[in-house]
């Protein structure tokens, strides 16, 4: 590969791809993408891999588990697959892309996950505590919505969630998106609904900005964004980050003009959606200061990137 000109904070793993559809051990797959990713407090490192299989005509979401967060053992059993036998299955045709949240208040683990249907693609709610199975609870946003980010802890005495609403209207290559943030007393019912973070204040992000699972750190909830530009070529996925005050989540106290990572190796250039890099959170070690983003490839492989939890703050303060 050839060397990449410029430095990222977020710096790939040498053996990317982590997967890749060739080596998927339960059949021929053409896309193993987009992680839920989480660590639990024993230490171990959850992924919810999204998976498409050749002619197969849904989605489904298998569970990964390892103890050096390189080394993965995938369950067999789909974690959600398709049956619209299931509660909410009539919804729910391509369960992808989930958000994880280990709320330690709680003792479980909350799944946000878009559920798309021909009544559109709208948003659900699960909960675990063993990846083994997940119970539903709701639907908790109206189509077109596919992207609540639970915080880990309430925040005021409730719990809070960013997400992405579509723009309704405009023709779909265009259509935009930001950042909204709101608010709840049961997780189940959601209002007092804000814009937080709009689109459009770098190129890379011109035409939409989408959330991610919020990490708390000392210093504010770091919040990686991936953000959109639309180009003649098609729509190009990268990652960023800001930082929100820890009290008051809908103030922005930090914002990194530049993107994080943006698709340049082969695994994000090449694939079923060419250009895309894409994640859903990220883990952070409080202690050794390392975040480390399992993110999705081209919506064909998933890949990691590490980088250091402080020079990402201090690029977000620093507005470079
Ligand atoms: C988004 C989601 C992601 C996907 C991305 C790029 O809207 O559908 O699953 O990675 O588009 O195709």
């Amino acid at each position: 590969m050839r060397e990449l000109k410029y430095k990222s904070m977020l710096k790939r793993y040498e053996g990317n791809p982590l997967f890749a559809p060739e080596e998927f051990p339960f059949g021929a797959a053409d896309q193993v993408f987009n992680p839920g990713q989480v660590r639990t407090p024993d230490g171990r490192t959850i992924l919810l891999l999204s998976v498409i299989m050749r002619n197969e005509r849904h989605a489904r979401c298998h569970v990964a588990e390892s103890r050096d967060g390189i080394h993965f053992r995938i369950q067999e059993t789909p974690l959600f697959s398709v049956d619209p036998e299931k509660p909410f299955g009539k919804l729910d045709f391509h369960p992808i892309d989930c958000r994880v949240t280990w709320f330690p208040e709680d003792g479980c683990y909350y799944i946000m996950r878009p559920a798309n249907s021909e009544w559109g693609c709208c948003a659900l709610l699960y909960r675990t505590v063993d990846f083994r199975t997940a119970e539903p609870m709701e639907v908790i946003a109206l189509p077109h919505n596919r992207v609540p980010c639970l915080f880990p802890e309430k925040i005021g005495g409730k719990y809070v969630r960013l997400d992405r609403p579509y723009s309704v209207g405009a023709p779909y290559e265009k259509s935009f998106a930001n950042i909204w943030i709101s608010y709840s007393p049961d997780l189940i019912h959601w209002g007092e609904h804000r814009p937080l973070l709009q689109r459009g204040f770098m190129p890379w992000n011109g035409l939409k900005v989408g959330p991610t699972v919020p990490i708390r750190t000392e210093e504010g909830w770091l919040e990686l964004i991936h953000g959109v530009q639309n180009t003649f070529a098609g729509w190009r996925y990268s990652l960023g980050a800001v930082l929100l005050d820890l009290e008051h989540p809908d103030r922005i106290i930090g914002r990194m003009n530049r993107y994080l990572l943006t698709p340049e190796t082969p695994f994000e250039r090449q694939g079923v959606i060419p250009e895309v890099v894409f994640a859903t959170g990220a883990i952070a070690d409080i202690e050794t200061r390392e975040l480390r983003v399992y993110y999705g490839g081209a919506d064909t492989t998933v890949n990691l990137a590490t980088g250091n939890l402080d020079e990402i703050i201090e690029g977000c303060r620093k507005g470079i």
